[in-house]
């Protein structure tokens, strides 16, 4: 049986147009700076993103990294949401790596609001203080179920930071979901934080890879330490031309994306025992707990339907749409929830 898969946008698998250009890529040793292709992807991405330079790493997790290395100072606090990626999913690579002190902010509906962040910050100069070097956003969050952070907070967040020298990064993952929900250049997105790292291998369908953009000397310093942790890649242009695709031609249909997840809310929001919140982007948060099954329960009865979700509490449970999901997989699955939840 065919599984239809809502488990993650990280499951799809390259194009056929991206296996033959990863077949024919032109490459060298990046080490060196020598991989034209991967020279292409970068000032691609930079030229895309508004910003000066970019760096191609293996994983949205080793950009984040990159990105706190870089902005930080072992023993400074960096302020984010508590639900965030870089704060829940990273294993604890923000102490364990560059030795910050982590101030989460619970958001509302994952977004983070400025008051919040405003107790939080402390630049003092008190010896006894831990001092605020670097906010993080996540757009879209993830955890809150594929949710935009609105540009006008993004600016305020961006404004506030300013006005306290410190430093933001965008963990901007699955960002172009939220351009395409903006409908907005994502320029719009991108000139509201210091450094932004997206994903590749989401949505946009490439097999491996990130992209961290920032400015000349934050690239400059976070390529060293890409290399520090093992990320210099040698002849990986075989991996940056599904990129370069990824980016050229694979940005526009994320609106599909978009708009099945809201078919399967639709669909799925006339069942009373479950609580379906309205989907902005291509992930969608279904809680159970009115029903008379624990999320495992149910992720199990798909799965012998060949449905596959994942559990993100006891009682949640999380599908995500992607370029291997279509209509009828979404009518198909939801006919069955419908039967398996009464
Ligand atoms: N998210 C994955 C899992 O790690 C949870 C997923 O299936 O959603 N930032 C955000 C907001 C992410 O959602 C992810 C991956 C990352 C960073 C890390 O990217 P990778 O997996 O490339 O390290």
């Amino acid at each position: 049986m065919e599984k239809i898969d809502f488990r993650s946008d990280t499951l799809t698998k390259p194009t056929d147009e991206m296996r033959r250009a990863m077949s024919e890529a032109s490459v060298g040793d990046d080490v060196y700076k020598e991989d034209p292709t991967i020279n292409k992807l970068e000032n691609l991405a930079s030229k895309i993103v508004g910003k000066e330079e970019a760096l191609f790493v293996p994983s949205g997790t080793m950009g984040n990294q990159l990105a706190l290395l870089t902005h930080t100072n072992r023993g400074e606090e960096i302020i984010l949401e508590e639900w965030s990626h870089i704060y829940r999913f990273e294993v604890g690579g923000l102490s364990f790596l560059s030795g910050l002190q982590a101030k989460p902010i619970k958001g509302e509906n994952g977004i983070m609001e400025l008051k919040d962040i405003k107790r939080e910050i402390i630049k003092d100069n008190d010896i006894h203080h831990a001092q605020t070097s670097l906010i993080c956003m996540e757009n879209t969050h993830n955890m809150a179920g594929g949710v935009v952070t609105p540009l006008k907070r993004m600016e305020e967040i961006y404004n506030l930071a300013k006005d306290n020298e410190i430093k933001v990064h965008l963990d901007g993952a699955r960002m172009f979901n939220a351009s395409i929900y903006l409908d907005t250049d994502i320029k719009e997105i991108t000139n509201k934080t210091d450094s932004v790292m997206f994903c590749l291998s989401k949505g946009l369908s490439a097999p491996v890879g990130s992209i961290l953009a920032g400015d000349k000397d934050f690239i400059k310093k976070a390529r060293r330490y890409r290399k520090m942790l093992g990320g210099g890649m040698r002849q990986a242009g075989i991996l940056a031309a599904a990129g370069i695709i990824s980016l050229n031609n694979m940005v526009d249909r994320l609106k599909l994306d978009n708009e099945n997840i809201k078919l399967l809310a639709d669909k799925l929001s006339n069942i009373k025992s479950i609580d379906v919140k309205t989907p902005q982007t291509n992930i969608l948060m279904i809680d159970v707990s009115k029903s008379k099954f624990s999320s495992e329960e149910v992720i199990d009865k798909l799965k012998d339907k060949g449905i596959l979700t994942s559990k993100i509490t006891n009682n949640i449970i999380r599908f995500v749409t992607h370029r291997h999901i279509s209509k009828e997989d979404i009518l198909y699955s939801t006919d069955i929830f419908n039967k398996i939840i009464k």
